[in-house]
């Protein structure tokens, strides 16, 4: 298992998120990921290369890839937006900037406000994701790290990786942020795959929360299938997407699966959904694997409602390698921080064998 660390991604820390009329603390923390990278160390699951031994900037095929996957001018935004938040006041330096006004029905998008927070909003669908000083960097080289993940994979030199960075990237879509992710990784690394040339690519997301950019990016496309386990959204976040009638538009008709799960689903019910998706995943026919590795399923987690321990990621790894594939897994949720780390390398363990 090949794990590609992105050291800058300590430089994306938010302070504060929008909870019920207050500011709380972020759940999406920099500590996450260094309790992941310290056990696997202490395990020895690796190599582990890092820091990237190219960089973003350095890599054409790469930004020709990222202004594919989103729209380019979303990604002219984040690469100016803290730039531009600390030009409307010098003092905005030490604060967050986080939207609060958005587009709904019978707005325009076509047109790109000035203002900045009309345009934050433009490219946002939550006041939950903060974007911070060090979020460009941060995104920018983890969805770096998540394509040299995909082609480590591709080109047969490792039969699995993990693309070890923060923020997350599932709920971002072409052009927009929310649910702490910014820049869709498990979405980049599918690309990747079927860049290389493989035909069919199958991205399963096993974090408590819908995969909503995932989805949409791929929805009219049959040539990656997208599937997601997660809460209803009915009753959990991001609500307006993620139901079971959702099977793809066009040409990818039949081409995504949603398996909502109620609030309170132990691990017995969560694996017999898991061994759905896989299924699916088999008779798709999917030549590589992306697997979208959130642990907010975790029975301690902070924010979620699943009820999955510690000792059963390890059979969640276990079931994901009976596909065989060649197989990339991106980090999202998680936030009970201190078994982080041990629920994510139990995963990794259980796919190692
Ligand atoms: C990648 C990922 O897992 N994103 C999840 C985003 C969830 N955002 C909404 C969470 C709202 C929960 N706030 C609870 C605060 C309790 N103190
Ligand atoms: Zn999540």
């Amino acid at each position: 298992m090949l794990v590609v660390h992105n050291p800058e991604h300590a430089r994306h820390a938010g302070r504060h998120e929008m909870f019920r009329g207050r500011l709380v603390d972020c759940h999406e923390v920099p500590q996450r990921l260094d309790h992941v990278l310290a056990e696997l160390r202490r395990r020895g699951i690796g190599p582990q290369l890092a820091p990237l031994d190219m960089h973003a900037g350095e890599d054409a095929a790469f930004e020709a890839l990222l202004r594919r996957v989103h729209a380019p001018r979303y990604l002219d935004f984040l690469a100016r937006a803290w730039a531009d938040w600390v030009a409307l006041d010098p003092a905005n330096a030490e604060l967050d900037a986080l939207p609060s006004v958005w587009p709904v029905r019978g707005f325009r998008s076509d047109v790109e406000p000035d203002n900045f927070a009309a345009r934050l909003g433009l490219y946002s669908f939550d006041a939950g994701t903060p974007l911070t000083a060090g979020t460009w960097i941060a995104a920018r080289s983890g969805a770096h790290g998540a394509v040299l993940a995909a082609r480590a994979v591709a080109s047969g030199s490792v039969p699995s990786a993990f693309a070890l960075s923060r923020p997350p990237g599932h709920h971002a879509g072409a052009d927009f942020f929310g649910g702490y992710c910014f820049l869709n990784n498990a979405a980049l690394a599918a690309q990747a795959l079927r860049d290389s040339g493989l035909d069919r690519i199958a991205v399963l997301d096993v974090d408590y929360h819908h995969g909503n950019g995932t989805q949409s990016l791929f929805y009219a496309r049959a040539d990656v299938l997208t599937v997601s386990i997660h809460g209803d959204p009915r009753t959990e976040y991001p609500f307006y997407l993620g139901h079971a009638d959702e099977r793809g538009a066009g040409a990818g008709e039949g081409c995504n699966l949603n398996l909502p799960l109620p609030r309170g689903t132990g691990f017995a019910r969560w694996h017999e959904a898991l061994l759905q998706g896989i299924e699916a995943v088999r008779i798709f026919g999917a030549q590589a694997l992306v697997v979208a590795l959130g642990v907010d399923t975790f029975e301690g987690d902070p924010i979620s409602g699943f009820q999955l321990r510690s000792a059963d990621y390890l059979q969640v790894g276990a079931s994901l390698a009976t596909l065989g594939l060649p197989t990339v897994f991106t980090f999202e949720g998680g936030y009970a921080v201190a078994e982080v780390g041990v629920n994510v390398a139990n995963v990794l363990e259980g796919f190692a064998g």
